[in-house]
């Protein structure tokens, strides 16, 4: 389909101007779009791969790079690492981004900020200039469990009346995420201040982690529907 040949273009430019020989430690992301970051990596010359550690952010992430044969760590044992690819759900002009919509974002979060270079790959539906344009999905919360009613009802006072639990589809009950948590989806409508949201959502006692990455990424690659790359810095 055009999105995810979008989606491979940018995990593909993104991999080949990032992902340099000298690296030994690698944070992979989770979702759809890394997928093609894992298959570029694989395209790379095996003695690169063997010398080389890469660290995921998710069961489903850490399954793409066992699948591979890759080495994996954790960021345990590598909390220095060289450089992060990973999707996101909207990313806006000055590449502040959502993420969490495959509900990883703690993972993620902690991987990109080890990282020295963190680099966005998606596709053109996630090409905004303000956080909330295209993505309507809320922006996703970590909560632990047994606070997720207070902490959706301070959520909603805040501003975001139509937050909700974020319910499972192939099991009864909420989605349990990789830690054990639940998730709070949370719309806000447009977000022209990102990091000021980041800032009063964490502070609400009983989140764990906020799926809005202020500050973090240092480019952006976006798959075109024509199959150009727009990148943004
Ligand atoms: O859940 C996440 O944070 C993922 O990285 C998500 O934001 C991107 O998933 P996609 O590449 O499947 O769109």
């Amino acid at each position: 389909s055009l999105i995810e040949q979008a989606k491979q273009k940018a995990a593909y430019q993104a991999v080949d101007e990032h992902v340099l020989p000298s690296h030994r430690v690698i944070g992979v992301g989770s979702g759809s779009t890394v997928v093609h970051v894992v298959a570029r990596l694989l395209q790379r010359d095996p003695e690169l791969n063997a010398k080389t550690v890469f660290v995921p952010t998710s069961f489903q992430s850490r399954g793409l790079l066992l699948d591979g044969g890759l080495n994996v760590g954790d960021v345990d044992q590598y909390p220095d690492i060289d450089v992060t690819i990973d999707g996101a759900d909207e990313v806006d002009s000055q590449l502040n981004a959502i993420k969490g919509g495959g509900g990883a974002h703690l993972q993620e979060k902690v991987v990109a900020e080890a990282a020295k270079k963190f680099v966005i790959v998606a596709d053109y539906r996630k090409n905004s200039k303000i956080l909330g344009e295209q993505w309507k999905q809320g922006v996703p919360i970590e909560v632990a469990p047994f606070a997720w009613r207070v902490v959706l009802v301070k959520i909603q006072n805040m501003g975001s009346k139509d937050a909700k639990l974020r319910m499972a589809v192939a099991k009864a009950g909420p989605v349990v995420t990789d830690n054990g948590n639940f998730l709070i989806d949370a719309p806000f409508g447009l977000i022209q201040d990102p990091a000021n949201l980041l800032k009063d959502i964490k502070l609400i006692t009983g989140v764990v982690e906020v799926g809005l990455f202020c500050n973090m990424a240092e480019i952006a690659y976006f798959g075109n529907e024509d199959g150009s790359v727009a990148i943004r810095t």
